[in-house]
């Protein structure tokens, strides 16, 4: 809200103020501090994606666990994640959150997801939450440290990456978003998935590492350095201290 004024004073005097066109210039030129080199950004045309942090693949009995993996590893993500989502907020971003999920009668989930791993409890199958990974079910909600709030865009996919089957880069493009800011779960999945599939068209994805979290502690420590190899090849990392602090001098005190 404070945030929201503060634009609002800008768009008023920008015709007769000099000064205050600076400040516009300022907020177009912010700086995340990066690997492997630091990224500059515009806070209005950067969103915030926050991939799947759902009761599924961070609570006990859902499908992360289902899969044979430990989900208290995920859970060290919460905190970061929940600090960058206060700045986001406080700041105006875009905010978007995905869940993997499907409809009630599977018709959207491939043969080959519905088999893979030949799970006893598989997807659509009843489990501690409800229907694993169905759109609905309790497994299938955001963890409530991180709920939506009223504004916020939920994404519901079908896959692992983020703009496949959805309408998300319909949304980002309407919203002249270049930037996206990246946290969620897991890092070599859809994480990767989603990140490799915004960088081919033509977003710029910043990890804060802190804020993505993997099943696998190597597959966390590869996935990132994957991110950031060869100049960046598919984005940059940083951690959610830097994050935050670059979108902080886009507050007013
Ligand atoms: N299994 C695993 O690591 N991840 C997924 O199945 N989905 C997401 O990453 N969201």
């Amino acid at each position: 809200m404070q945030v929201l004024a503060y634009r609002s004073t800008v768009l008023n005097y920008k015709s007769d103020s000099h000064l205050v066109w600076g400040v516009i210039l300022d907020q177009a030129n912010n700086t995340f501090t990066a690997e492997p080199y630091d990224l500059k950004f515009d806070y209005r045309s950067t969103a915030l994606v926050v991939i799947d942090m759902q009761r599924d693949f961070l609570e006990p009995g859902g499908f992360g666990e289902l899969l044979g993996n430990d989900v208290s590893l995920l859970r060290n993500t919460i905190e970061p994640c929940q600090k960058v989502l206060n700045i986001a907020r406080k700041v105006g971003l875009i905010i978007i959150h995905t869940r993997e999920g499907h409809r009630e009668d599977l018709s959207d989930a491939p043969h080959s997801k519905l088999t893979r791993g030949n799970l006893k409890t598989g997807i659509g199958d009843l489990g501690p939450m409800g229907r694993v990974l169905v759109r609905g079910e309790p497994g299938h909600e955001i963890i409530s440290e991180l709920s939506p709030t009223k504004g916020e865009i939920i994404i519901d996919k079908p896959g692992k990456g983020a703009f496949y089957q959805t309408d998300l880069d319909f949304i980002l493009k309407n919203k002249s978003i270049k930037t996206l800011i990246v946290c969620g779960v897991t890092t070599e999945v859809c994480v990767h998935t989603t990140i490799r599939q915004a960088n081919d068209r033509g977003y710029e994805c910043i990890v804060p590492a802190d804020c993505v979290g993997s099943y696998f502690p190597e597959f966390q420590k590869i996935g990132l350095e994957m991110i950031k190899a060869q100049g960046g090849i598919f984005g940059w990392v940083s951690d959610s201290k830097r994050v935050t602090d670059a979108l902080s001098k886009n507050l007013l005190n």
